[in-house]
């Protein structure tokens, strides 16, 4: 029995540049079991400039190019799923003896209808692959059928699709197959090929969750349990981590770090033993608290993606996200910052019951996660891929809208024949569709999805001083400023009052030293040139006292407080200092030509002077 398993090919660049670890794990397992696996990742060949032509003949010529195998088993999301069937007829028409079958978080509620429709399919894995598909194989293996294998929906002979109901127990993950890495190309191709210097690397770290959130296939494709890897074992994995070239930091997958408290207490614990090394992870936001946080950054944690959807608990709860009622969500963004863990807070608009109060609760929330400085926002629209309860509930009304990129398969189901695919089964292949709603809504939220986080992340001082100006809320403000047609920026110079323009200045003097690598001393000689590695910023108001202010929630007036300020680059982006007249007089006569014995010259005192600004980073010395 000899067994080929495959990751379906997309161009998602953050995709390519990470090797799948379930087909890791599931070709770790086969090898265990005895059985003749090799693994095939058409992302990362379709990154590497191997599939040319059509997608789907290269693919299917490059499997078969391969060599025979008795199974050629798919891994599929959502995204995913439109390609691997289409390569899986060419490939059938070239192999017509290989067994054809699915597995992956794609085929979550519907293997029964892909095997009605697609005769080219044997079988779907459901849920967790290792037990099942090995009992798959050695059935097959052993010339018999699929019947009363668990976990699996299957083709008899006489055409009839059969659904074994009982799935496989969970295997335990104390016991979980090593990563077969030597099936795959090595990591550092991955990071090569993508050019992320960043290293991230992916780790099954736990499975599965025991909500149901009514926009994601998790919780039912993993049976609504959760398990974490055990805390020495998952130390074990992001240890292995330390030695292989190109991995510089662990990608957490288990979608709920956290649920198990006492387990991510101990593997923090871990870490910190062993020495810590950099790794991120997903979580609810009700599942951390500040103690553990300070366990996570002890050990080495420094993001976390926490799945908020929206800023009104009534929209939540409709979403059956079931986020505990205290929840304080602005406070877990300020702990996680405190601790340098950027949180990044990913909400999902145009969710049902939200109305335009509920929209304007979902942007409020994500400016004053702003203020506080260092949150990532990322906003998202519904795509509800099969299987979830939001597909159940309005599969057969949603659809596809041009112009508006699915956010749930960026870079996939571009090629002719996958489009061809998603026109004949929308209800199959809904990753591609939008919630049933007006279309003119939807091109506005896909627009204010787009556009605003990155404003909010850079220039939110600046934001919310205009809104205040302004009044109304935050979807009129974007409006206001998509209907001018130029950038933000203008849209402040032309409407924006005095404090708006010197939030403005001072942002960008942020974004310029945050741009700028971090300030380099040098040696102090009386033929070196000192330079100014600051902008310096003279202002009619007082934007620290005020920026303290928006991002507390606190009301304050705009009195006239002149103000001087020094932005600097620094290792974390940027830093702002208030300095007095006699800095910014020093920092003006710097004229980036003048030895410091010139400038001592001119004005005696000056070497001694510009000590305390060398040492707080204002001021560098170069020799030309
Ligand atoms: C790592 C990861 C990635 C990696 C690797 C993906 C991969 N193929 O493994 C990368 C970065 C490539 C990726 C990309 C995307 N991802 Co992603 N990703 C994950 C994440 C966080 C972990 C996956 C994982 O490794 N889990 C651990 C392993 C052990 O589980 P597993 O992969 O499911 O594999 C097991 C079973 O599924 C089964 N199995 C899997 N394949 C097969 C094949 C066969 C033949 C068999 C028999 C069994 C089998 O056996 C495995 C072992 O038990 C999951 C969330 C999650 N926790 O699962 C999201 C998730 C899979 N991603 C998701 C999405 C939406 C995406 C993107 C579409 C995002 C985007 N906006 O573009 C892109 C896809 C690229 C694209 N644009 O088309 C969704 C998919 C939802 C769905 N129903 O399809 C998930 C579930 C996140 C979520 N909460 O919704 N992702
Ligand atoms: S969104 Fe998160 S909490 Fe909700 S079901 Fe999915 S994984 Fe679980």
């Amino acid at each position: 029995m000899r067994c080929l398993l495959v990751q379906s090919p997309h161009r998602d660049s953050f995709g390519y540049s990470m090797p799948p670890p379930g087909l890791l794990r599931l070709g770790g397992e086969l090898e265990r079991q005895g059985i003749e696996v090799e693994l095939e990742d058409l992302a990362w060949c379709l990154a590497a400039g191997k599939l040319e032509g059509d997608l789907i003949e290269a693919c299917a010529q490059h499997l078969a190019g391969r060599g025979t195998f008795s199974v050629v088993g798919f891994s599929v999301m959502g995204a995913t799923l439109p390609a691997a069937l289409a390569i899986a007829a060419d490939l059938r028409a070239l192999s017509p003896a290989t067994r054809i079958i699915l597995g992956g978080p794609g085929t979550t509620g519907i293997d029964r209808e892909l095997l009605t429709r697609f005769p080219v399919l044997d079988a779907v894995v459901r849920g967790e692959g290792e037990v099942s598909l090995v009992a798959l194989l050695r059935r097959w293996e052993e010339g018999a059928d699929a019947a009363g294998v668990a976990g699996v929906t299957w083709r008899s002979a006489k055409e009839v699709v059969v659904r074994e109901e009982e799935t496989a127990p969970p295997i335990d993950l104390s016991q979980v197959a090593p990563y077969a890495r030597h099936l795959l190309p090595a990591l550092v191709e991955y990071k090569h090929l993508s050019g992320e210097s960043e290293g991230l690397t992916p780790i099954d770290s736990g499975r599965g969750c025991v909500y149901d959130c009514s926009f994601c296939t998790i919780g039912r494709f993993w049976q609504r349990r959760s398990r974490p890897l055990p805390a020495a074992k998952l130390a074990d994995e992001v240890q292995e981590l330390r030695k292989l070239e190109g991995a510089r930091q662990a990608y957490l997958c288990h979608d709920i770090f956290g649920a198990g408290r006492a387990e991510a207490l101990a593997f923090c614990a871990e870490m910190s033993r062993r020495g810590p090394w950099p790794w991120e992870c997903r979580a609810r936001v009700d599942h951390l608290d500040p103690e553990l946080l300070d366990a996570m950054a002890q050990a080495g944690c420094y993001r976390v993606l926490l799945g908020v959807e929206s800023g009104a608990p009534a929209v939540r709860e409709l979403c059956n996200k079931q986020l505990r009622a205290n929840t304080d969500v602005l406070a877990m963004v300020r702990a996680c910052i405190e601790r340098s863990i950027t949180p990044i807070l990913s909400l999902i608009l145009g969710l049902p019951g939200e109305g335009d109060a509920e929209l304007e609760a979902s942007l409020e929330l994500c400016l004053r996660a702003s203020l506080i400085g260092g949150a990532n926002i990322s906003l998202h629209l519904v795509n509800p891929q099969p299987g979830c309860s939001l597909a159940e509930e309005f599969g057969t009304g949603s659809r596809p809208i041009a112009g508006i990129a699915p956010d749930m398969a960026l870079g996939a189901g571009e090629s002719p024949r996958e489009r061809e695919l998603i026109a004949r089964h929308p209800d199959l292949f809904s990753t591609w569709s939008l919630l049933p709603g007006d279309e003119g809504k939807m091109r506005y939220l896909a627009e204010l999805a787009a556009l605003l986080p990155p404003i909010m992340m850079h220039f939110p001082r600046t934001w919310a001083l205009m809104l205040r100006d302004r009044g109304g809320g935050q979807a009129d403000m974007f409006r206001a400023w998509r209907s001018t047609g130029g950038s933000f920026e203008e849209f402040v110079r032309a409407r924006g009052t005095a404090v708006c323009l010197e939030a403005l200045a001072w942002e960008e003097a942020i974004q310029r030293a945050a741009a700028a690598s971090a300030p380099r001393s040098e040696e102090t000689a009386s033929h070196a040139i000192p330079r100014v590695l600051a902008e310096h910023l003279s202002l009619e108001h007082d934007l620290p006292t005020i920026a303290d202010c928006l991002a507390r929630g606190e009301e304050f007036e705009l009195l006239p407080e002149p103000t001087r300020l020094c932005v600097q680059p620094s290792a974390k982006g940027a830093r702002t200092s208030r300095v007095g007249a006699h800095v910014e007089d020093l920092l003006c006569s710097l004229d980036g030509a003048s030895t410091l014995a010139q400038l001592e010259a001119r004005n005696p005192g000056i070497s001694t002077a510009l000590e305390p600004l060398v040492q707080a980073g204002l001021v560098s010395f170069s020799s030309n």
